[in-house]
């Protein structure tokens, strides 16, 4: 499964349904001019005006219906995306709303259609046919605020990347220009995809380890989220970080430990701690950039990191790779002990 919203179609504006009726009902009244003779097929082209009005908004209702996902069944983790970037309870009842408003426009055509087809006269077989288009376009017209907000808001759930939320998932976490993107990058068996993420101007990287023919991990890395205290975020922020949780699996936190990294340890360590006090997951620490290791700040981090009672740290280098197969392998086996 990816993203449920990788697919959504273009969801047209109000004004644009109403144009396409006219267009539509223009052009079957000028392509009809002087070929209408006899009653039967007098009453076929009453019947025709309403059919046109009736398939268009049917057609347009039952796109947005049928193609967006029902909220309760998507995954958690969009689920919470949908409700920063669209609003849970206004989406939900935008649904429901055109759901129910497809269903009355059939209802209103079903019946007056019959009555188009056996009125007694020509004449009434008109007035039903005003009456029952009048209906089907008041119905539109109630939810008009349903289809604009649809229409305006569904596009920014593209934005979303097609994270698969039941595949086991490495997150590589860290401050800016630890090195996680080119983790992500090493570790991928296949090339990474650049995908947009909420609330961050930057890309993420989304790697897939395959590791057997059952078993694909994705890792991916978290710029502009993961990077700096939670508690600096507004609550929007906060809700596109935290929808992470429910992706399964570990968090990689990578320090910088090397001579031109710009962020003290005390700072890598504020960010550290914040995470494993949100996070309820495993959460693996590398030690990024050994290769150009300032010693000094190197044994002050795992002193630090022993103090916290974290024994278990790995030394590596993502540019170069020294270290990352070590690393890979005890991260996959910690996934496979929360799998079972
Ligand atoms: N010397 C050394 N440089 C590294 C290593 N890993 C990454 N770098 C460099 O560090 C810089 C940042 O690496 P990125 O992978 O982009 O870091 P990032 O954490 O994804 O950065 P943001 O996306 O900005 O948060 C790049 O210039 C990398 O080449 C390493 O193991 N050793
Ligand atoms: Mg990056």
């Amino acid at each position: 499964m990816a993203s449920p919203y990788e697919k959504l179609p273009r969801i047209p504006r109000y004004n644009e349904i109403v144009g396409k009726i006219t267009r539509r009902y223009r052009k079957l009244i000028e392509g009809s001019r002087g070929k209408i003779r006899g009653a039967r097929r007098a009453r076929a082209y009453e019947i025709n005006k309403l059919n046109t009005v009736y398939n268009i908004v049917s057609n347009e209702l039952k796109k947005i219906v049928y193609s967006l996902p029902f909220i309760d069944r998507i995954h958690p983790f969009y689920r919470d995306l949908l409700d920063v970037l669209v609003g849970y309870k206004d989406y939900k009842d935008a649904v429901t709303r055109l759901a129910r408003a497809l269903k009355l426009v059939d209802k209103i055509y079903r019946s007056y259609l019959e009555l188009v087809k056996t009125a007694p006269t020509l004449r009434e077989a008109k007035r039903y046919r005003r009456e029952g288009i009048g209906r089907i376009m008041s119905v539109l017209k109630r939810n008009r605020k349903y289809i604009d907000f649809l229409a305006d808001n569904i596009p920014r759930l593209r934005k979303i990347p097609s994270i698969d939320p039941e595949k086991p998932t490495i997150i590589v976490a860290g401050m800016p220009q630890v090195g996680k993107s080119t983790l992500v990058k090493k570790i991928s068996t296949a090339s990474p995809e650049i995908a947009p993420y909420p609330f961050t101007t930057k890309s993420l990287v989304l790697g897939h380890i395959r590791i057997n023919d059952y078993l694909v991990v994705q890792a991916i890395d978290t710029p502009g989220l993961l990077d700096r205290p939670l508690e600096d975020r507004n609550p929007i922020e906060l809700q596109a970080i935290m929808a992470l949780k429910h992706l399964k699996g570990v968090i990689v936190y990578l320090f910088d430990v090397s001579r031109n990294c710009y962020y003290s340890i005390e700072e890598q360590a504020r960010v550290f701690e914040d995470i494993v006090k949100r996070f309820d997951k495993p959460i693996v620490v590398a030690l990024n950039k050994i290769d150009d290791v300032d010693e000094e700040k190197f044994e002050k981090i795992k002193g630090y990191l022993l103090s916290k009672g974290i024994g278990k740290v790995f030394t590596i280098s993502a540019a170069k790779g020294y270290g990352v197969n070590e690393l890979l392998e005890h991260v996959l086996k910690v996934i496979k002990e929360t799998l079972s």
